[in-house]
């Protein structure tokens, strides 16, 4: 079975553990205490095209904690095919980083497939970022965005698959060595 690692990016409270759980476990835990260190939470997807099935075995690496270490963050990234950069529409300001978060993700892994969500859609707030502005947004970056609300589950399976689909897309990256004659 193909086996893949994405990596949840985002600064601290923006909804990166809530959105794992309500993916891998669907609940909602507002009892959720942060933790420190890396979590790795796996499931298993299933795609049909046709008469043929795939599944995807996805490794999904949640920072933990560890947001503000960004040496500790670099370590968590090895070995990533894709990633999910995750800001707080009621926080406008969790938006900025997502740019840094692609740059130094790509430094790893360069050219992988990212996902932008806009979480917390459930709350209505003045000021709450807009569809229209997240989107110009991660198009800056080169990826596709989508609103989702970890408490409500509104479209948080769409996401999962969205950026499944994206890695088993993606070309394998080639490493060509020039042999010696
Ligand atoms: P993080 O892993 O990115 O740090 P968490 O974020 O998943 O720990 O969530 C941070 C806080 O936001 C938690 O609240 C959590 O319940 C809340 N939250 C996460 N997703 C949503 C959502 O979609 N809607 C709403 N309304 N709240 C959400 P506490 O109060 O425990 O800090
Ligand atoms: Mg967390």
């Amino acid at each position: 079975m193909l086996r893949k690692k994405i990596c949840l990016l985002g600064d601290f409270s923006v909804g990166k553990t809530s959105l794992i759980r309500r993916f891998v476990d669907d609940r909602f835990d507002d009892q959720y205490l942060s933790t420190i260190g890396a979590k790795v939470s796996r499931t298993t997807l299933a795609f049909a095209s046709g008469s043929t099935q795939t599944s995807l075995d996805l490794l999904i690496w949640d920072m933990a904690g560890g947001e503000r270490f960004d040496a500790m963050m670099r370590s968590y990234y090895g070995g990533a095919a894709g990633a999910i950069l995750v800001c707080d529409l009621t926080r406008p300001e969790t938006v900025e980083g997502l740019s840094s978060y692609a740059r130094q993700f790509w430094l790893v892994n360069p050219h992988t497939p990212l996902l932008v969500l806009g979480n917390k859609s459930d709350l209505a707030e003045p000021g709450m970022l807009t569809a229209t502005e997240l989107s110009a947004l991660a198009s800056n970056i080169g990826a596709p965005s989508l609103l989702v609300s970890a408490k409500t589950g509104a479209n948080v399976g769409a996401a999962f698959y969205l950026i499944a689909e994206r890695l088993l897309a993606a070309p394998a990256l080639q490493f060509s060595v020039a042999k010696e004659a």
